[in-house]
């Protein structure tokens, strides 16, 4: 019976991680379905990671995916043996009738993943090591984020035994691809909610300044996307992770407002900022709210 490993269709780096780690404990091939993601991306490149061919299973592993949404357009829901994710998905277990499911709620499905290596007593080679540290690394946020658990820390310390600590590099190169590609990463992580006439940018950066000194080209970016969805109010959510600091930046008025009000963010000119991470699907529905009101 040939098991193959998979993660949520385009990837992110937990996803990547989980499979490509589990893969090694459970000695059994993995794959991907679609485009992953950055992270994933510079880190395949660096390593030269070679997956396994993406041909139909007799059964699957689905890692960091819980969700019918999230599944290759292939693998048939009932083949799926086994689950292990880090978010609630109410329909589990309707929708994969026959899969053991681990949902435990931790920063990064790269911990669940990096548990049983401690639990089975088997040490990860130094690749596994390092995608799965890596990925709890940005996953939490650098341990900044609210959904970072203990039980995240100390998986992530166990690695450190095996991995390369390359966080630190991969966050660079994220931020170099970043500003390369500015204009295109803004409109890549645009969210809109038509009931507030309300768009969101997201950029997650490693230290502000270089895209402070873009400020203009920032605020451009925002006003035609604006433009192109028909929205009245738009602004960029930029935290950044390095300094555990969230920028906004804004030229609207009255967002300015809710954000000064209710995250006690202050403002210099388009830039806003405060101590404390905040992800967009933290602000979105108290500025939505602040909008209405
Ligand atoms: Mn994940």
């Amino acid at each position: 019976m040939r098991i193959l490993i998979l993660p949520p269709k385009n990837p992110d780096l937990d996803g990547v991680a989980c499979a490509l780690a589990y893969s090694e404990l459970r000695k059994l091939p993995w794959s991907y379905y679609g485009t992953p993601q950055l992270e994933p991306r510079i880190l395949i490149d660096r390593y030269g990671i070679a997956v396994d061919p993406l041909t139909p299973a007799d059964a699957y592993i689905l890692v960091d995916n819980s969700e019918l949404p999230g599944t290759p357009p292939f693998v048939d829901p009932k083949k799926a043996i086994e689950i292990i994710d880090h978010r609630p998905s109410p329909d589990v277990e309707k929708n994969f009738p026959n899969a053991k499911i681990q949902i435990e709620k931790v920063g990064a499905a790269a911990t669940l993943i990096g548990e049983k290596f401690i639990e089975e007593e088997v040490e990860p080679s130094t690749l596994a090591a390092t995608f799965l540290r890596a990925a709890i690394y940005s996953n939490t946020l650098a341990f900044r984020a609210s959904i970072a658990t203990e039980r995240d820390r100390k998986v992530y310390e166990f690695l450190g035994k095996f991995a390369e600590p390359i966080e630190g590099w991969l966050m660079e190169k994220r931020n170099e691809a970043y500003l390369k590609n500015l204009e295109e990463q803004l409109t890549l992580d645009f969210r809109y909610y038509p009931d507030a006439s309300l768009g969101i940018s997201q950029l997650e950066v490693f230290g502000a300044e270089p895209f402070l000194e873009r400020i203009e080209e920032i605020l451009g970016t925002l006003r035609s996307m604006a433009k192109i969805h028909g929205l009245r109010h738009v602004f960029l959510n930029m935290p950044d992770i390095a300094t555990g600091t969230s920028y906004f930046i804004i030229k609207d008025k009255r967002i300015k407002e809710v954000l000064e009000r209710d995250f006690g963010a202050e403002f210099d000119g388009p830039v806003g900022k405060r101590k404390g991470l905040l992800l967009r699907k933290q602000v979105k529905e108290v500025v939505k709210k602040g909008l209405k009101g």
